[in-house]
């Protein structure tokens, strides 16, 4: 049976606190066609999560504010009048960062869904997985296959899409030097693996004696501390035979991160913008941009598919996510922790104690 009201974390204004409150779950009868209301094991909580809730990009989120989009749970109701859904009441889903699409626009069909100008984020626009009950979308959450528990999961609906994806076009091969600063957190964490899974060698930068042995562990070849090098360029060169490595993929929310990178990156070497700092521009010499044929790319989560294929990897044991297990309460804490940087891997909350 499903209750009336849940608990929830809400974020009242751009900045406020985040405070647990009770809330109503919406009935079945409430749920529009195409909508499913999920009930959720456990979500993890993104370094994304933190922007929305101190509004520091330029885009700012709905408030008040139920963040979180890194869901994992089990479809408990499913909207009257919905038409071939692909999932059904009982389904384990996951829900990601981005919880609905049109599916009909130039960019859906291309496979660009996270560009649909019609997007629903969830714990963005939308409510969000910090809650006991989501609504979410069937044609956009992403079944979690046996093989992989929920907590495990949780992390790579938003942090292992989007490093997948972003490695997925770094324009690497086997064999390639691959540069990921961030490489101690969410995102770079998985990173790390998602390389190691296509042959890559990392290169990992981050700070810290903690981040440096999960790296290490999870299969980077090389470490760089950013707080203790004195020049990052000529170790990355001196790492790489001089000439620098092939891409970097840089997930750092700060946007020191990106500082170096077109200056580490050999000739014909493709930066992959990941990291959203809300405010700084991205430097680098034109000069050496063209002289080297450079690729800078953007690159934002994924769709369907790269979900699929992502959570996939981690089903068959070759990914896993590393995280500290919490709770609903302990939200803010883990803010406290994403800003000061403590956090190595992950932290996942669980909603089922
Ligand atoms: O679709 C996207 N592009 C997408 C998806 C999900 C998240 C983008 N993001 C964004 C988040 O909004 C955030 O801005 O990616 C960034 C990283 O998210 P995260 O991995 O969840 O954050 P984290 O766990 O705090 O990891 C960041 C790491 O960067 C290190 C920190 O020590 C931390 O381990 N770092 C910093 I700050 N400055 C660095 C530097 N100069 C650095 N590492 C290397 N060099
Ligand atoms: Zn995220």
């Amino acid at each position: 049976t499903i209750p009336k009201t849940q608990k929830a974390a809400v974020v009242a204004s751009a900045g406020a606190t985040v405070e647990i409150k009770e809330i109503p779950v919406k009935t079945e009868a409430e749920l529009a066609p195409g909508e499913c209301l999920v009930k959720l094991h456990c979500t993890g909580v993104c370094h994304t999560d933190l922007h929305a809730a101190l509004g520091d990009w330029p885009l700012k989120a709905n408030t008040p504010l139920i963040g979180g989009h890194e869901g994992v749970g089990e479809i408990v109701a499913i909207g009257p009048n919905t038409a071939s859904s692909p999932v059904k009441i009982g389904d384990r889903v996951g829900i990601k960062w981005l919880a609905d699409s049109c599916l009909d626009c130039e960019h859906c069909r291309k496979g660009r869904e996270q560009n649909c100008l019609k997007a629903k984020l969830s714990g963005f626009n939308v409510d969000g997985t910090f809650a006991e009950y989501v609504v979410s979308y069937v044609h956009h959450v992403t079944p979690i296959p046996e093989g992989i528990d929920s907590n495990s999961a949780a992390s790579i609906l938003c942090a292992g899409v989007t490093v997948y994806r972003a490695i997925k076009y770094s324009q690497t091969e086997a064999g390639d030097w691959i540069v990921l600063p961030g490489a101690g957190g969410g995102l770079g964490h998985l990173a790390v693996q998602y390389a190691r899974v296509r042959g890559l060698r990392v290169i990992a930068i981050d700070s810290g004696e903690e981040k440096k042995k999960l790296c290490l562990e999870l299969g980077a070849e090389v470490w760089i501390d950013f707080k203790e090098s004195k020049d990052i360029v000529a170790d990355v060169k001196a790492a790489t035979g001089g000439e620098g490595a092939h891409s970097a993929v840089v997930t750092t929310a700060s946007p020191s991160g990106y500082k170096q990178a077109v200056d580490y990156l050999r000739c014909g070497g493709t930066l992959m913008a990941v990291g959203l700092p809300g405010q700084a521009g991205l430097e680098a010499s034109i000069f050496f941009t063209v002289f080297k044929s450079i690729s800078i790319l953007g690159s934002y989560v994924g769709n369907r598919q790269d979900a699929r294929e992502a959570v996939d990897i981690a089903a068959r044991g070759q990914v896993r996510c590393v995280y500290a297990k919490k709770a609903l309460p302990d939200l803010k804490d883990v803010y406290e922790g994403i800003t000061n940087g403590t956090i190595a891997g992950r932290v996942v909350l669980d909603m089922t104690e």
